[in-house]
This record gives C-alpha cells, structure tokens and sequence, in this order.
C-alpha cells in the first residue's frame, strides 16, 4: 500500500532526485499517488496512512523542511476537515497537493522575476551545487535579453555543479567550471555570488550544499555580495522551538571507494552559512534581509508555527 511513498523515499535516499524543489515535489506527488489508492475505509485509516508515509519521507533526507511543511500543510487539511466521507477526503488531499505544487511553480516565477533584475550586462556570477530556482533565475536573466557569464563550482562529492553547468550552455552562457577550493581565486572577478537553500533556520542562517558557507567567507572577505535564492517554505519552524536542523551525514563511499581501510572519512552533505554573510535572501515576497524571516514568515505563512 505504501509503494508509491516507498519508491519516492528511496529515490530521494539515493540522490535520484536531487535539491529541495524537486526532493519536495516528489514526495508531494508520491503522498498524492498513495492517497489515490487507498483501502482506507474511515478517515482514522487514512490519517494512520499518511502518518507512516509522512515518516518515510522525513526520514529519507534530514535537511528537507520544504518537503516536511509540504507534507505536514496536506496532512493538516486532512485533520483539520469536517469530512469524514473517505472520497471526499481523497479529493482533499488530492486538491491541497495540487495546490502546494502550484504555489511552488508560483514561488518560482516570481523570485526568478524579482532576481534577474539584480542580473546585468557583463555580470560575472558565481553559483554553488546546483539549485533549480537558481538556473530558473539565471533563465530569465538571458530570456530578457542579459549578457553574462557563470562559473560554476564542481562540487564534491557528487558533482552537481556540471548540472549547474550543462543548463548553462544549453542556454547558451558562457559557462566555466571551477573546482570548489578555487572560489576564492576567482572571487574579484565575480559581480556576485548566488546560491540556492535547503533550510533557512529562525535566526536566518541558511543550510545548503556543503562548501556554501566557505564560499560565503570567500565573498565576504572579497566584499563580493552573496545572495540566497529560496522559497519561503524552506524555512524550518522547528528551529524555533529549539531544534537544530540535523544536517545529513551520507556515505564515505561518495568521497572515496575503496578507501583504505582504516580511514575516517567523514561526508556532511550541507552546511550553515551565518546569515551576517548573507546580502539578501531573494524570496517570493522580494529580497530580505535574513533578520526578518521570522516576521515575513508569520505574515505569509502563519500555519507553519502551529
Ligand atoms: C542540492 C542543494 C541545492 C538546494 C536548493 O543538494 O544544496 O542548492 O537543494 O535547490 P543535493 P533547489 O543535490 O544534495 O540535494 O533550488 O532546486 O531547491
């Protein structure tokens, strides 16, 4: 009964799907595809139902709170609904699902629109791992009509930066790829450095892909802006009551196959870049500051503090 949760949990475990967008999606579409084939008579069956696949899916990636609000904000109009017809629930789940994708999309455009303006003729800029609302950024930016180039970092262990930099030249910029450890090299020559998020915690640190925050250094000592692209639901309520957010670990084998054998190699897939590195976060609801994610957070989304 739990396939279509299983399938996606497994995929995202293994980097088949890869950055927060589509780990988010995936699991959407997944709870969505599970829901459709439910045996569940009452809506007790269902919410037991949503409740394991919620766990599969938190715990297939740690660093994810796009995927958990997203499941949780579907969950909740589950439990929240005076149905308790078992169609009627389906269609519920199916229509907030729907929904959560579209504001996705909707989140997307926009934050691509209010950033290409920061783009200009000439531009040199920088980018880390690959971040889909980055490239959708930079789309734009060349669809209306900017000059610039890219340098992307490789970024180890898994290369996600020849991602980067393949959506680069099949858009026709001028692209080069770097190794992460010459950031810094190349930093005054870069008009700014644009990366994308995994998690943005209470206080406005911002969690991504490893490396990001020693290129945040780089820039800061290189007075080179740094700027966050994120959808706002990447913020991560619980690290407001306390918590931290737990930064996935993966395996030595991404680093090293056939290491020798008494080797540590240790493999943290993300890390925290302290929101005084960061010039903006250029989000749905426009650029800013890291301080007010809290306060832009209460007013957008109220939900995820309940
Ligand atoms: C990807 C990564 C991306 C963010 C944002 O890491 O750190 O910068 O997830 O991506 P991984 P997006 O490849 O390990 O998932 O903007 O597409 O959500």
């Amino acid at each position: 009964m739990l396939n279509p949760v299983l399938k996606a949990a497994n995929r995202i475990r293994k980097l088949e799907v890869q950055g927060a967008r589509n780990v988010a999606i995936t699991a959407i579409q997944a709870v969505e595809a599970l829901v459709g084939k439910t045996k569940a008579r009452n809506k007790e069956d269902l919410l037991e139902e949503l409740s394991k696949a919620k766990h599969l899916l938190f715990t297939s990636r740690e660093t994810e709170p796009l995927m958990r609000n997203g499941v949780r904000w579907i969950i909740n109009q589950v439990e929240r609904s005076r149905e308790e017809g078992i169609m009627k629930l389906v269609e519920i789940v199916s229509w907030s699902s729907r929904r959560f994708l579209e504001s996705l999309e909707d989140a997307k455009d926009k934050i691509a629109e209010i950033g290409a303006r920061r783009v200009g003729n000439d531009h040199t800029i920088l980018t880390h791992c690959h971040s889909s609302t980055v490239t959708h950024l930079l789309r734009k930016a060349k669809q209306e009509g900017r000059d610039f180039e890219v340098i992307c970092t490789e970024t180890r262990p898994f290369f996600q930066g020849r991602i980067t930099a393949k959506e680069m030249l099949d858009l026709g910029i001028k692209t080069t790829l770097i190794v992460d450890s010459a950031a810094r090299f190349f930093m005054n020559q870069v008009n700014f450095v644009i990366v994308g998020a995994d998690a943005i915690t209470s206080e406005g640190n911002v969690i991504n892909k490893i490396g990001t925050s020693m290129i945040a250094l780089a820039a800061q000592e290189a007075r080179t802006p740094f700027y966050v692209v994120s959808e706002l639901l990447k913020f991560d309520p619980a690290t407001m009551y306390g918590d931290y957010e737990r930064i996935e670990e993966r395996d030595a084998a991404e680093i090293w196959e056939n290491a020798p054998k008494n080797i540590a190699i240790r493999n943290p897939a993300f890390d925290v870049t302290r929101r005084d590195f960061i010039h903006g976060i250029i989000c749905e609801e426009g650029i800013i500051s890291p301080h007010s994610i809290i306060e832009v957070m209460r007013r957008k989304h109220p939900w995820v503090f309940r």
